[in-house]
């Protein structure tokens, strides 16, 4: 029986006590927050060591197939309540830090954000993390232990600045577990020959390699009350003793320190540097490594690895998994090519997570070679084969389109699909534009790969945790049934139209939105009315998720009341939250563009508080868990066809914002879930997007010159309308009028607009408002990431 089972108050009170002694030789009351947050962490991680022990224990002895979820990125934010919560003892634990005069809240802020990712993917990660243990499933993350995440966002005078995220205390990080015992090696460089053996087999022979050693971290992740307790895995490099030899120079260290140094914090672009592609062999080479050890403890034939390991491939980053584990199994196992392969292709499956063409990964082969070498001879001959495999098969051209070796690049993504039995999108859309046009013509070759996964939220962090006010609200009204079944909320639609109720949920949200205008004042001295609409818009820059529509209609709204000085509306607060890759100048300029807009519309007394609009510093997990519960309307505005699903979209649902949206990603089935009448749609679908692709007819300079209206709000960014700016706004019209408007923003600005005002009406009907909010909380259920990841472990994976 698990540990936490059998605590109490005093118990917990006399743990913590004895922790603070054992690790600052100090008193409760003597104790810092950090101090403080660090024992309680030690605590939590003891009281759960012997269900991790046994979890991990019992996939050797049991022999459970398990998946390995690998990824580039884990995006998990803060820890401590969650884990909390997942043990059951969150009450427990607080009021029995009450008791001796600690607030929890103070522990929680101590905590640093674990931020090893950039936006939707790792994020999306970190979700299935915590769903994965609480469906009972067996599922292990691999990644990288990288000393600085996502770099720290400042802004200076209006534009970003990154600073470095030193999310490490000297210490580490109080969750992981250092294995040196699990340590291996990780061979790149150099050359590799190709001996015949006695027996006739090529044995490759290495020259001049580089060893690494790679050190695992492991993390515990915690099932939700049901003392499943699975892990995550995170290298970290060290240079091997024997090997120092390799390594003379300071610099030729500082080199291999840097393979783990940051996380690339670009996440649609792709990052052209050879330590990018050192850093995916390293997670891959390691993480494989271990895992057919283990596999081979088991005592069963290689060439039936995949009925008791799964690997997943999530995006195209640990994509080597293919060519990495044909190298284990052939070189290391000697397997025959073909056994090697067929047992290969059945371990592994791939995630799509993006279908713009910029992001999907290639790399010159010249690199690759020099870099991976035996990687680079694996991948030829699987390119070899797949050619001849399907030459006379199908026409030359699909071929051509399809291989992994073209003009010289490695496709990431082809070899993903080609190397695995799977290749999901992550919702309805996108899934059907990876058939009908993206991957169309692996369609064609692999019909029986391709299904839909649509993405989920972990419920518990977005609303239990996020959310108290509103947790305790729908306790009240339906019972806590829903908080360890999701889809009990679907018993809020019984109180919809009840005023009573409505009241309550209004209130709520109030106090939430005065949370968050607490925090704008106390971080930038701004003054924010709570009556008025709190319209959010929180995701990585970029211009498909059109962050410039929005402004667009903040201009709009500013030049109405500008020329009316009478003129009443609802008030607005615009809220903003993003980060720019720091090579994305455009996206820069967008940020610049919003706070200069924001100072000069703050500080109009003459707008009487009618319009504000605030850029939120440094955009992560925890400042998302404060903004999502107090936004009124959730901005999901990007092109139709350009998001893959949005993740955001489902947490906001979840907290009663009303969704303002394209039909893009899971919009679309937000939309399905909650009827039209509760979700506001504006602008071009997808079939209007690509119906001007085919026709070549988009004029953005004509829908300029013929709208006299929306002439004025573009003219603004170049006629001196927004002061302090420079460059950025003539950047921007040139984008949208010459450049004719790569993601249509001219073509939706007119529905967009009526949309906004058609929100602006219903918001002044607080019982209808209300009622549509809650229709959104009622249903937000079917987003649930257990659900989606019980979907991988049974169709992906065959693990449960
Ligand atoms: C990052 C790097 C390369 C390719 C894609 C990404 C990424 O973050 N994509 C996002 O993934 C999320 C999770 O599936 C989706 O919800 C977003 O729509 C998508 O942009």
């Amino acid at each position: 029986m698990a540990i936490v089972m059998q605590l109490t108050k005093e118990k917990i009170i006399q743990d913590f006590k004895m922790q603070l002694h054992e690790d600052f030789m100090i008193q409760n009351d003597e104790a810092t927050a950090d101090e403080r947050f660090i024992a309680l962490a030690k605590l939590v991680k003891c009281y759960v060591m012997p269900d991790w022990l046994r979890g991990r224990d019992e996939i050797v002895k049991e022999q459970k197939k398990t998946a390995y979820y690998f990824s580039i990125e884990f995006l998990p934010g803060k820890m401590l309540q969650t884990n909390l919560l997942n043990l059951g003892i969150y009450d427990l634990v607080q009021e029995a830090l009450r008791e001796i005069g600690v607030d929890l809240m103070d522990l929680v802020d101590a905590e640093r954000d674990m931020a090893l990712g950039n936006g939707g993917l790792g994020r999306l990660a970190s979700c299935f993390m915590d769903s994965l243990p609480t469906i009972g499933a067996p599922g292990f993350g691999n990644g990288i232990r990288y000393k600085y995440g996502l770099f720290k966002q400042k802004i200076v005078n209006g534009y970003q600045v990154e600073l470095p995220d030193a999310w490490l205390s000297s210490d580490g990080n109080v969750w992981e577990t250092k294995k040196p015992h699990s340590a291996v090696d990780v061979k790149i460089y150099g050359n590799v020959y190709l001996v015949p053996q006695e027996s006739g087999d090529l044995k490759p022979v290495y020259e001049n390699v580089k060893t690494l050693r790679a050190v695992p971290y492991d993390m515990m992740q915690i099932g939700f009350k049901n003392d499943v307790v699975n892990n995550l895995r995170l290298w970290d490099v060290e240079i091997p003793e024997k090997y120092e030899l390799d390594y003379p120079t300071l610099a030729d260290r500082r080199r291999i320190e840097d393979i783990t140094s940051v996380l690339y914090p670009d996440d649609a672009t792709r990052e052209g540097q050879s330590l990018r592609l050192i850093q995916e062999y390293f997670m891959v080479s390691a993480g494989l490594q271990t895992i057919v050890a283990s596999y081979a403890k088991m005592g069963l034939p290689m060439a039936k690895i995949h009925e008791k390991i799964a690997v997943h491939i999530n995006d195209t980053h640990p994509a080597m998994a293919v060519p990495e584990l044909m190298r284990i199994l052939v070189d290391e196992y000697e397997l025959d090519w073909d056994d090697a392969w067929a047992t290969t292709t059945q371990v592994m499956s791939y995630t799509n997570h993006t279908i713009l063409s910029e992001a999907l990964e290639k790399w010159d082969a010249g690199l690759f070679k020099e870099i991976v070498p035996r990687i680079h001879q694996i991948v030829g001959e699987i390119d070899r084969q797949f050619v001849k495999t399907w030459a006379g098969k199908v026409d030359t051209a699909v071929i051509d389109h399809t291989r992994i070796i073209q003009n010289n690049q490695i496709h990431m993504a082809n070899l993903s699909i080609i190397g695995g039995h799977s290749v999901n999108g992550v919702a309805k859309l996108h899934t059907e534009l990876l058939i009908e046009d993206v991957l169309k013509d692996f369609y064609l070759l692999y019909p029986e790969k391709f299904n839909n996964k649509t993405n989920g939220i972990a419920q518990r962090r977005w609303s239990q945790i996020a959310n108290p006010s509103m947790s305790a609200l729908l306790d009240k009204q339906i019972g806590d049934g829903w908080r360890s079944n999701i889809h009990e909320l679907l018993k809020l639609e019984d109180f919809l139209e009840d005023a009573t109720v409505q009241l309550d949920f209004y209130q709520v949200k109030q106090a939430n939105k005065q949370r968050l205008a607490d925090y704008v004042k106390k971080t930038q001295g701004i003054d924010l009315p709570i009556h008025a609409i709190f319209d959010v818009q929180v995701k990585r820059l970029h211009a498909y998720k059109r962050q410039l529509l929005n402004v667009m209609h903040i201009i709009k709204l500013y030049q109405d009341l500008k020329d009316n000085a009478a003129l009443e509306i609802t008030p607005r607060v615009f809220f903003f939250g993003a980060k720019a890759a720091p090579g994305y100048h455009f996206a820069k300029s967008v940020i610049k563009i919003i706070n200069e807009l924001a100072n000069l519309i703050n500080n109009d007394a003459r707008l009487r508080d009618q319009l504000k609009v605030v850029f939120l510093e440094n955009y992560n997990v925890s400042l998302a868990e404060l903004i999502i519960p107090a936004a009124d309307v959730s901005e999901q505005i990007s092109t139709a066809g350009k998001e893959a699903s949005g993740t955001s979209n489902m947490k906001f649902m979840m907290n009663g914002a009303l969704t303002l949206a394209t039909l893009d990603g899971a919009n679309i089935e937000i939309k399905d879930a909650v009827g039209e009448d509760n979700i506001v749609i504006f602008g071009m679908d997808k079939d209007a997007v690509y119906a001007h692709y085919t026709r070549h007819d988009y004029n953005s300079r004509y829908i300029y010159e013929t709208n006299p209206r929306l002439k004025r709000v573009v003219d603004a960014f170049i006629d001196g309308t927004i002061p302090n700016t420079h460059y950025e706004g003539h950047e921007i019209w040139d984008a949208l009028i010459s450049y004719n408007d790569e993601y249509f923003l001219l073509e939706d600005f007119e529905d967009y607009v009526a949309k906004q005002a058609y929100i602006s009406e219903l918001y002044k009907d607080k019982n209808t408002w209300q009622s549509k909010a809650m229709k959104n909380i009622a249903n937000s259920g079917r987003f649930t990431s257990d659900d989606t990841i019980e979907l991988y472990a049974r169709e992906i994976w065959g693990i449960l």
